[in-house]
């Protein structure tokens, strides 16, 4: 078994992707899936994640750019099927100082509300 799916086996998202943890899912194609956020911080709190397992959205970059692709893709039609058309914030929260704390890469969709700048 490769490293990759070994982390794979134990992830809590992949597990969400294998439909062995409930989500509300939104969105689903191809590559990507996207549920809405256990613990919301907006109106709209959205997890968009690739289906590939990497701890992180640069590691998904080098290792499947076409999976990155399809992830802000997916973002862009989270954002319009949710109504986000005055704006919405997209976060990769990257290692544990950046408040990572599920090491597969997702992107956080988020809106709704006002957003403050510069983040927390
Ligand atoms: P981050 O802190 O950037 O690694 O974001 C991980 C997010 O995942 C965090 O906002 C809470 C969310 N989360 C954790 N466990 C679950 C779960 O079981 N279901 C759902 N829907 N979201 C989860």
């Amino acid at each position: 078994m490769t490293d990759q799916e070994t982390a794979a086996d134990d992830c809590l998202f992949c597990r969400i992707i294998r439909r062995e943890i409930p989500a509300d899912v939104v969105l689903e194609d191809e590559h990507t899936l996207a549920f809405r956020d256990i613990s919301p911080q907006a109106p709209v709190h959205v997890l968009v994640i690739p289906k590939v397992h990497h701890p992180d959205a640069a590691a998904l970059a080098a290792a499947a750019p076409e999976a990155l692709v399809a992830l802000v893709e997916a973002v862009g039609a989270v954002a319009d099927q949710e109504g986000l058309w005055e704006g919405y914030r997209t976060v990769f929260n990257t290692g544990a100082r950046a408040h990572q704390t599920v090491f597969h890469a997702h992107a956080h969709v988020l809106g709704g509300r006002d957003m403050a700048w510069p983040p927390g």
